[in-house]
């Protein structure tokens, strides 16, 4: 009973700071959506969407938090348990940018080394750049990441993000599962991380996927 209820379920954090679009990234990958408002965000939100990677279903758990540093003390709490994370700044935000050391360093202490993936947004406003591209390049070389130039307006490299950290994930577990078999928990061949069960989801489909939206957190899920 309850092997069948296991799933991949993956916590993904997204960090940064304020106003580099990790809330607008997340709302498009998850609800299709771009915002021009700047709406900070307070604490933490969570977002989820079911996608298939290798035939398997995995489910991404968003997690949003405030990149303003006055909310520190409470979204570092939402790091444990996360794993991946994505690493945002800013192309018109040079502070932002300088930033993604510290924040690494921040996620890591919570929570070791996960697959994380270092994305520079807003390359629609490149014009307006402060951060040339080799720095950018050097810097993921450094902190040993795959880089994405991504505009979440333009719904440029957004899925990719979110597809490499899925794969990512996946050959890491498989990889454990197989030098430790008895970390597989399911009967059907599916690698379970939480157990999943009695959702009353809302579901929205689109092409591919199977997007499910949430504005709540539940408490399952919370560190
Ligand atoms: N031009 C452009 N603007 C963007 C892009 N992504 C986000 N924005 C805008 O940047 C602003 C900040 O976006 P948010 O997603 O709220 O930023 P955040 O990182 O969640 O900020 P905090 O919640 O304070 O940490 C908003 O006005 C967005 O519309 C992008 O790719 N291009
Ligand atoms: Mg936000």
């Amino acid at each position: 009973m309850l092997e069948e209820d296991m799933e991949v379920a993956i916590k993904v954090v997204v960090v940064g700071n304020g106003a580099v679009g990790k809330s607008s990234m997340i709302q498009r990958y998850c609800k299709g959506i771009f915002t021009k408002d700047y709406k900070k965000t307070i604490g933490v939100d969570f977002l989820e969407r079911q996608i298939q990677v290798n035939d398997e279903d995995v489910r991404l758990m968003l997690w949003d938090t405030a990149g303003q540093e006055e909310f520190d003390a409470i979204t570092k709490a939402y790091y444990r348990g996360a794993q991946a994370c994505v690493l945002v700044f800013s192309t018109t935000d040079r502070e932002s940018f300088k930033a993604i050391p510290t924040w690494k360093e921040k996620v890591m202490t919570e929570v070791g080394d996960i697959p994380t993936v270092l994305v520079q947004n807003k390359i629609d406003l490149l014009d307006d750049s402060c951060i040339k591209n080799e720095e950018a390049e050097a810097l993921a070389k450094k902190l040993k990441l795959r880089f994405y130039r991504a505009s979440v307006k333009e719904d440029l490299n957004v899925t990719e993000v979110f597809k490499y950290l899925a794969d990512k994930y996946l050959q890491r577990l498989k990889q454990q599962t197989a030098e430790e078999p008895e970390l597989v928990h399911t009967s059907s061949n599916k690698i379970g991380m939480y157990a999943v069960r009695n959702h009353t989801h809302t579901n929205t489909k689109n092409s591919t996927d199977n997007i499910l939206c949430h504005q709540s957190l539940w408490s399952h899920l919370l560190p």
